[in-house]
């Protein structure tokens, strides 16, 4: 699909198929300090920005960090060196940023945040943060499996995201809200699958072979590139995942909606990928007036069930 093209479609599947395109951006240089390629979702983030950089006519230099913390403060210092109008970056974890936002600050460069969150002292290192409520999304998922699954007990293998990111840390508190309000839904193995397929494969089948497959009531993962490992796990211990097994996880990537469409998969709480539209809009707001914009742009959380599964891989098979 023509970059254009894929930035409408993206803004589109973002606002619900109305709402304007932020213009006025051209002759910005931005540096984007990207986490990697490590989930569908990351990947689409990444062409969604490409797309929106073109249509806004911004020149956007994106860095691939391969999930290195090291590899993104690297990129920015790069950034600042070049002396870019502004920086969007991707924190791949909450913590060790002040001494490089520190320095984009001395050299006058505004930094927006996307998709994830910093734990900081001084919130004035960071111009603004697009994201979503990732608590909401872990309650999201949460409140539809307790509902789901009424009074039964229901031991839970929770997949988590990348440890010490913001996502992983406020889905597991948002879900686990969600879960305080039984007695009967609990989780009873809880581990890092780093956001990726294969890991989060691996630490499926050690749950299985500890806890043991007919124990397991549902599973909940951060994203649903790591459900999709977790499917493919259970299916070669012999289990029926979306049937046997619930499933909950979070991004509304066309793959999970693919697995849905096969009975495999049960529900999904979308993440839109464009992020950085908001950001570059924010940025050219802030070059050309000065004027500060709030601290936050929340993006929309939606969950997802299998009876708009086919319409909603449609919708996205051309955008990841
Ligand atoms: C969440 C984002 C997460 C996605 C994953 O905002 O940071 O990172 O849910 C991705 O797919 O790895």
């Amino acid at each position: 699909m023509k970059r254009i093209g894929l930035a409408v479609a993206v803004a589109a599947l973002a606002l619900g198929g109305c709402g304007k395109q932020g213009g006025g951006n051209g002759g910005m240089t931005v540096g984007f300090a990207q986490i990697g390629s490590e989930s569908g979702w990351r990947t689409a983030e990444t062409n969604a920005a490409k797309a929106s950089a073109k249509e806004k006519g911004v020149d956007l230099r994106i860095s691939d960090a391969q999930q290195r913390q090291e590899n993104q403060i690297k990129a920015i210092r790069a950034f600042i060196a070049q002396g870019v109008d502004g920086i969007l970056l991707a924190p791949v974890v909450a913590t060790g940023w002040d001494q490089v936002l520190k320095e984009a600050q001395a050299a006058k460069i505004p930094v927006v945040l996307v998709d994830r969150l910093i734990e900081t002292s001084d919130k004035n290192l960071y111009l603004s943060a697009v994201t979503s409520d990732q608590v909401l999304e872990g309650r999201t998922a949460g409140e539809w499996l307790t509902k789901t699954v009424g009074s039964r007990d229901c031991p839970v293998i929770e997949l988590q995201g990348t440890v010490g990111s913001s996502p992983a840390i406020a889905r597991k508190k948002g879900f686990d809200e969600a879960l305080a309000k039984t007695a009967n839904v609990k989780i009873v193995r809880s581990q890092s699958g780093d956001f990726t397929r294969s890991k989060a494969k691996e630490v499926m089948e050690s749950a299985i072979k500890a806890v043991g497959g007919n124990k397991i009531c549902a599973v909940y993962a951060h994203n649903d590139d790591m459900m999709i490992g977790a499917i493919q796990a259970m299916k070669e211990a012999g289990l029926r995942p979306g049937k046997d097994v619930l499933t909950v996880s979070i991004d509304g990537v066309p793959d999970i909606f693919k697995a849905m469409q096969d009975g495999e998969a049960n529900a999904t709480v979308e993440l839109t990928p464009d992020m950085a539209g908001p950001a570059l809009d924010m940025l050219a707001a802030y070059k050309k007036d000065g004027k500060a914009p709030p601290k936050w742009h929340q993006t929309p959380t939606k969950l997802y069930l299998p009876d708009t599964a086919a319409a909603e891989y449609q919708r996205r098979k051309d955008l990841y």
